[in-house]
This record gives C-alpha cells, structure tokens and sequence, in this order.
C-alpha cells in the first residue's frame, strides 16, 4: 500500500546508490591488498544486505540541512557499510557463531576460506577510517569536522562500541542475562553503529549541537528497536526468510524474546519506534523519511 512517504522506493533508490558506492570502496582497494584478500573483502562486502547504516547516514545528513547529493555522500555513508561487513564476516568465523549462511548465501569462510576472511575483515577497519576521512574531506568538511566524523565511526566500532558488545555476548553464552544487561550489551554491540550513522549524517552537515543531539537519541532509540526486532525475527522466522544460520536461539543466547516474551518483546520494540520519533519532534527535526525508516526497523521481515 502507498502511503505519503514511499520507503519502498526510497529503500531501493538509496540502497542502489549505496552499492555503487560500495563497489567504488572494494574497487580503490585494488593495489593495495593481495587479490585473494581483495576478493574476500568483496565477497562480504558486496553480497547484499539491507544497507540500513548507510541510508540512515545520508537521511541524516539531509535531515540536517546536508546539500550533498553526489558520490561523495555515499562515499562517507559507506565506510559504516565496511565497518558493519567485516563484523559480520568475523562473527559467522568458526571461532565466533561458526555460520554457514549469510543473506541466503555461504558466508565468507565458506567461500574463500578463513585465512582470508580473517585478513579481509582486518583489512576492512582501516579502509573504513581512511574512507570516513577521505570523503568528508571530499565533501568539504574542515579538519575538526573530519575528525570528529572519523571519531564517531571508530568509537562506535570499538572496546566501548560493537566489539565490546560483542565480547559481552561471546562472554554471556549458555549464562541467563537481566534486561538491564542485555540493554547494555545490545547498545554497544548494534547500538552504537547504528547511532554513529545518524551523527556522521549530522557532523557533514554541519548540524547545529540540538539537531545533532536530537538525530543521535533517534539513534540510540531505533538501535534497541532494531536489535528487538532481530530477535523476534530470530524466534519467529524461517532459515529461508532470514537467509542466516544458525541463529541466536541455536547458540543458547539470552534474546529480548527469551528475557521479555514474544508480545512484551514487540511492545518494547514498538515503545522504542516511538521514542525515536518523538525525540526527533522534539528537537524540530522534520523528517519523514526517518520516521518511516524508524517503522521499518521494526516492521521488516528480514
Ligand atoms: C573479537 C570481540 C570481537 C569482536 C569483533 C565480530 C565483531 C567484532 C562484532 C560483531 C558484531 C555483530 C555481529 C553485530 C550484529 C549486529 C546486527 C543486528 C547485525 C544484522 O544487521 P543487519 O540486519 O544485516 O543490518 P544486513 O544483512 O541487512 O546487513
């Protein structure tokens, strides 16, 4: 059904510009990297997905006054897209959920091995910092400006970030969490890139500090919403429709759906949907495109 803002071809209109840009960063690391390094940097970076972070960032962006509307917006927008491949390409590694299926296809290690999927993921973190810089600079951004988008990305990615969400969750299988710790745990691990999405948008823009801070509790918001809706999905959905395996249940973690049950677990995620968009009221931020983009997080079906 058509309503007032079409998500729908906003999705694939944005998500086309973003695997161009996507192609672009695996094409500039040509020279730099071993081929067969290069080619399993491909692999995971280019085999599909929602790029969510990537359009969130330019939504941002023009949320925030941005003008932009070339390559090099995508460009800055990808560089989350490379940070949030390499850790999925790490997590499917034997040693983390030993995952065969990603996105419907074989993971990374399946298809080229996980020497190279280790170094490829490796590789990517840096490319992503270099890219992040590379773009803004591009975009005209000054240098405090660059940092601070660059910063944004490697905090979110890092010990107070994703990886260390991701070494509370290694740490926390077969243990029973509360909600307080599961909260903690899932703000770091999807959280906090998620967020970053939106603040990079808002730091290229030059927005002023209320509309960056009104985009960043967007942010914090939808980052619970999505990472809710990933467990109901996880509980409810099919190996075929989410195109991954094995899934959380399998590897015997605490889950929203396990601590909160079903129904409790999608008023969670639908209070938090709220949130977002009331904060983004809150701080004059009018933009429809967020507040569809904020439904789908907990609407999708994969
Ligand atoms: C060694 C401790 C340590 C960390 C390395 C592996 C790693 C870093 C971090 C893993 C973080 C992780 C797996 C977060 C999952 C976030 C999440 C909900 C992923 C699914 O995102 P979607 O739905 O995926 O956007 P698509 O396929 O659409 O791109």
């Amino acid at each position: 059904m058509k309503t007032a803002f079409d998500l729908e071809d906003y999705l694939a209109a944005e998500g086309a510009r973003v695997e161009s840009a996507l192609a672009r960063s695996v094409e500039a690391l040509h020279g730099r990297l071993d081929e067969d390094v290069r080619l399993a940097l491909g692999h995971g970076v280019l085999s599909g997905g929602k790029r969510i972070r990537p359009i969130l960032c330019v939504t941002a962006y023009r949320a925030a006054g941005g003008t932009a509307c070339d390559e090099r917006i995508y460009d800055l927008a990808a560089s989350l897209e490379l940070i949030h491949a390499y850790s999925l390409m790490h997590d499917d590694l034997p040693c983390m959920d030993d995952a065969e299926l990603r996105r419907g296809k074989h993971t990374t290690h399946r298809a080229h091995g996980e020497d190279l999927t280790t170094r490829a993921g490796a590789a990517l973190i840096p490319a992503a910092a270099l890219q992040a810089w590379t773009a803004a600079e591009a975009m005209g951004c000054d240098q405090a400006t660059r940092a601070r988008v660059v910063r944004a990305l490697m905090e979110a990615a890092g010990g107070g970030g994703m990886v260390g969400g991701q070494w509370l969750d290694l740490d926390a299988e077969g243990r029973s969490l509360g909600a307080d710790e599961l909260d903690g745990l899932h703000r770091r691990k999807t959280g906090a890139l998620l967020t970053a999405s939106l603040v990079m948008g808002a730091e290229a823009a030059g927005a002023p500090p209320e509309v960056r801070a009104s985009l960043q509790g967007y942010g914090r918001a939808i980052g619970l919403a999505f990472q809710i809706a990933d467990d109901i999905l996880d509980a409810t959905s099919t190996v075929e429709a989410l195109g991954k395996h094995p899934s959380d249940a399998h590897l015997e973690k605490s889950t929203y759906v396990s601590v909160y049950g079903l129904a409790e677990a999608e008023r969670h995620a639908r209070a938090q949907v709220e949130e977002a968009c009331g904060v983004l009221r809150d701080g004059g931020v009018e933009a429809p495109a967020l507040e569809a983009l904020a439904r789908f997080v907990v609407d999708r079906q994969h």
